[in-house]
């Protein structure tokens, strides 16, 4: 009993692995492999090591040659390693393989983003939809070896969560389950639509922020409307979007949406789950694309969110880009961020800067009335 309790507080060591083929750079290795990092903190993963192995072509059993993959098992093994990490996705077949030559559950970068979800899960909704990714994401993979990457759940609905399905190795169980939560899904979307129907009569225009995840959005939620919305320095830290009445300057009402941040290679099955929140975005009449301007990465972050929106069929709604976290800048960088970005506008959850500018052009949207 002792020991069970220790090693579930303990947290997780994870081998980060990555395979680079030709068409991959270097360059966009290293930045795929800085994102698992900060995946892997988010779950508060230990790393136990890591490598990329370059590959000249996929190999269908590992990914890669068997002798390097015998090679990756072993220094795992050496490192006392819970579990390896793969920065990609790998079929269900490979994954098979992997586990059964390195004895460790291996786990890929969609179930590494589907337990991020599972473990922030605060509502009944949230949990519905990241269970069912969940479910959807083991159907082709009932013989996978779960293991539960997070020390904290949101839990406050008695989530059974990640590994739910570790002992379920019926097929038709899972599909079953599959099917209940998609119809208690339905019922939850069902009330999303009647909220919204509301809006709409009410005529009262809604404003989404939306953008890659950790740009700020909750943060100018806050700043701009007062709200307390769950900020964290974390990937996925919102799930549940808040919606907040905006006073505009000419006294007419207008709601500020939180959403679901967007990542690169966001797994199918969560975008299919998460899709009637995603909703709350492409109902809106209104985007303000909120994007971390200090972040290297902005440029790639905003194409992934412009390309996710496309798909979602928001790629025509009015929008503003606010150029976030300015204080992070120097006067030339702002410069240069607002040249890449036209009609962008430098603002500062933290510091305040900008927001009114933000405000009246929000505002000045909406003029003459929709
Ligand atoms: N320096 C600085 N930090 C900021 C600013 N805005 C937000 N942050 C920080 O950035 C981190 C992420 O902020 P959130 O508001 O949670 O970001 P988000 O876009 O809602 O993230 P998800 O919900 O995970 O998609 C937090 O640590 C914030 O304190 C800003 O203007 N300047
Ligand atoms: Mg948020």
């Amino acid at each position: 009993m002792k020991e069970l309790v220790e090693t579930a507080e303990r947290p997780k060591r994870a081998f980060l692995a990555g395979i680079r083929d030709n068409n991959t750079t270097q360059e966009e290795s290293a930045r795929l492999t800085g994102e698992l990092l900060s995946l892997a903190g988010t779950l508060g993963l230990e790393i136990a090591g890591q490598e990329i192995v370059r590959v000249r072509e996929r190999h269908p059993r590992y990914g890669l040659g068997s002798g390097k993959a015998m090679e990756l098992a072993d220094k795992a093994a050496g490192l006392t390693a819970d579990c390896i990490v793969f920065d990609m996705e790998i079929s269900p077949s490979q994954q098979r393989n992997w586990e059964k030559l390195a004895g460790i559950p291996v786990v890929d970068r969609q179930e590494l983003i589907i337990q991020i979800f599972l473990s922030r899960a605060k509502t009944r909704e949230a949990e519905l939809q990241a269970v069912l990714a969940e479910l959807n994401y083991s159907l082709p993979r009932l013989s996978h070896k779960y293991i539960d990457l997070s020390r904290q759940r949101g839990g406050r609905y008695g989530t059974r969560g990640a590994g739910e399905t570790r002992l379920e190795t019926d097929r038709r169980y899972v599909v079953s389950r599959v099917r209940q939560m998609e119809r208690e899904l339905a019922e939850v979307c069902k009330q999303r639509a009647v909220q919204r129907q509301k809006r709409k009569k009410a005529a009262i225009p809604v404003c989404a922020l939306v953008g890659y995840t950790n740009a700020g959005k909750s943060s100018l939620l806050n700043a701009l409307t007062g709200a307390d919305a769950f900020v964290e320095d974390k990937l996925f830290a919102t799930l549940d979007p808040t919606s907040r009445r905006l006073e505009t300057g000419d006294g007419r009402p207008l709601i500020l949406t939180d959403t679901v941040g967007f990542i690169r290679r966001l797994p199918h099955a969560l975008v299919d789950a998460f899709r009637s929140t995603l909703e709350e975005a492409s109902g809106a009449d209104l985007l303000v694309h909120v994007l971390d301007a200090s972040d290297r990465e902005a440029g790639r972050h905003y194409e992934t969110t412009m390309t996710v929106l496309g798909e979602m069929g928001a790629g025509s709604i009015p929008m503003i880009t606010a150029l976030n976290k300015s204080d992070r800048l120097s006067p030339e960088e702002q410069e240069a961020a607002m040249s890449q970005y036209p009609g962008g506008i430098a603002v500062s959850a933290k510091t305040g800067a900008g927001l009114g500018a933000l405000g009246r052009r929000i505002a000045g949207a909406f003029t003459p009335p929709i």
